[in-house]
């Protein structure tokens, strides 16, 4: 038997957890309705009303909210709640342009360090903990909203933000902290660093590690649970919907990320023809939040690919799960009209021997055709060994790429430590032929 952060609502019997749901939508139908301008406009472009909604399946009539909407409501226009209610503002950073930002009154904030704290729990955090959260802190939901949820729960949280790698290093080992929460690019260079200080991470406490923020890939998992000696699980969640907590593997069945439904109600749709996916099937994540205040969202475009399941699971949550994912729509490169997630290559890296999991994908057009450089660190002991050993290894490597994925790319093996190391969300493609 789990545990449980709240356990009534978390093993909530479907029938009453879907009562739940159309209650909480159409209260927050309600609140967009007569609050935001925007959405009074796109539920009359579909000729409904808050009231014309009687059952969760008539959401699928509803239109989409997307980025783009967020950015043309910049900075408060998508608020449902007067700027005297809203106690908090985050901001994603965004590639281009001007960040996304949300507002969170004061039951926003509090129901998210509620979710948080289930969230921790879910992945087998409890009181007495010491949790070691570096995610960053400031503008990035991350930090705080783990660090509400760590303390919600009573665990003791170490604010430490990212960054200052060494100095991580010492407190984690002279703390005794037993969990620890990053983006699991971070952690790998956490283990790396140790290493090189003499350190030995593995005989630190550390029990469980919560990753996220990014795509990573299950042998990632394996890589870092053998050089950290944990139990590594996966997060999800994004700043538009509320940050860190809406959706987390569980401890018991290491198998999919439960979403929050009694908060979220998730879809999965084809990205392209924007029609709703059955259970199981891949597709682009729509999410609609029912209970937020400051900054509602109406089945929300996520951009990122996932598939869902109903299955019970083994920590008798009945929440549904949402599959490892597996990159964003818009991060899906096309190489000579094949489509690659980076996620996809990273699994067949980490897989072979001598490689480490840092990789930069370089993609570029070459006489009106597609390239693709992967650069990829190898080890010391295969870096010192004969140029011969170097370029068997790397054709390879070309090899098991165009066998399994079916694109032609050129590897190139870089010595260790040469690709750049991020303290939070790794970047892992340059695509020089959008410039
Ligand atoms: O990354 C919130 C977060 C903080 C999640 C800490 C988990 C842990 P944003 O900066 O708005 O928010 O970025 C959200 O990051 O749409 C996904 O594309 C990606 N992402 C987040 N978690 C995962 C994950 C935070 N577990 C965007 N796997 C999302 C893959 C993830 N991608």
């Amino acid at each position: 038997m789990a545990n449980y952060f709240n356990e009534e609502f978390e093993t909530l019997p479907r029938i009453a957890l879907e009562a739940l749901q159309l209650k909480r939508l159409k209260a927050t139908l309600d609140r967009v309705y007569n609050n935001v301008p925007f959405y009074r406009k796109s539920i009359d472009s579909v000729s409904m009303t808050p009231e014309s909604v009687t059952s969760l399946s008539d959401l699928q009539r509803l239109p989409f909210t997307t980025k783009q909407d967020m950015r043309d409501s910049y900075p408060y226009a998508l608020f449902a709640a007067p700027m005297e209610e809203i106690v908090r503002i985050h901001a994603s950073s965004g590639t281009t342009g001007k960040p996304t930002v949300v507002g969170y009154t004061k039951r926003d904030i509090d129901n998210w360090a509620d979710l948080m704290a289930r969230t921790l729990v879910t992945a087998g955090a409890h009181k007495g903990d010491i949790i070691h959260n570096a995610y960053g802190y400031g503008l990035f939901t991350g930090g705080l909203g783990v660090h509400n949820g760590a303390e919600r729960l009573g665990a003791s949280v170490i604010p430490i933000s990212g960054g200052n790698t060494a100095r991580q290093l010492m407190i984690m080992q002279d703390f005794g902290s037993t969990v620890i929460t990053c983006t699991p690019s971070y952690a790998l260079f956490m283990a790396e660093e140790a290493r090189a200080e003499g350190l030995d991470i593995k005989s630190f406490k550390l029990r469980v590690g919560i990753f996220g923020a990014e795509p990573w890939s299950e042998a990632m998992r394996g890589e870092i649970e053998a050089k950290l000696n944990l139990t590594a699980l996966d997060i999800y969640g994004l700043s538009e919907i509320m940050g860190p907590g809406v959706a987390q593997e569980c401890f018991e069945g290491k198998c999919g990320l439960h979403i929050w439904e009694d908060h979220f109600i998730p879809e999965i749709i084809n990205p392209v023809t924007c029609e709703v996916l059955p259970e199981g099937e891949k597709g682009e994540l729509v999410i609609t939040t029912i209970t937020k205040q400051g900054i509602p969202l109406i089945r929300y475009r996520t951009r990122d690919i996932t598939s869902i399941t109903y299955e019970p699971c083994v920590c008798g949550r009945t929440h549904a799960r949402i599959s490892r994912l597996s990159g964003r729509s818009d991060d899906m490169l096309i190489i000579r009209g094949v489509n690659v997630f980076p996620s996809q290559i990273e699994s067949i890296l980490v897989r072979i021997e001598g490689v480490e999991p840092h990789y930069l994908l370089i993609v570029d057009r070459k006489d009106n055709l597609d390239t693709l450089q992967i650069q990829v660190e190898v080890d010391e002991r295969i870096f010192s060994d004969e140029i011969k050993v170097l370029q068997s290894l790397a054709r390879q490597i070309e090899k098991e790429i165009k066998d399994m994925l079916g694109v032609t790319c050129n590897v190139k093996l870089v010595e260790p430590k040469t690709i750049q190391r991020s303290e939070g969300k790794a970047k892992r493609v340059i695509d020089n032929r959008k410039l």
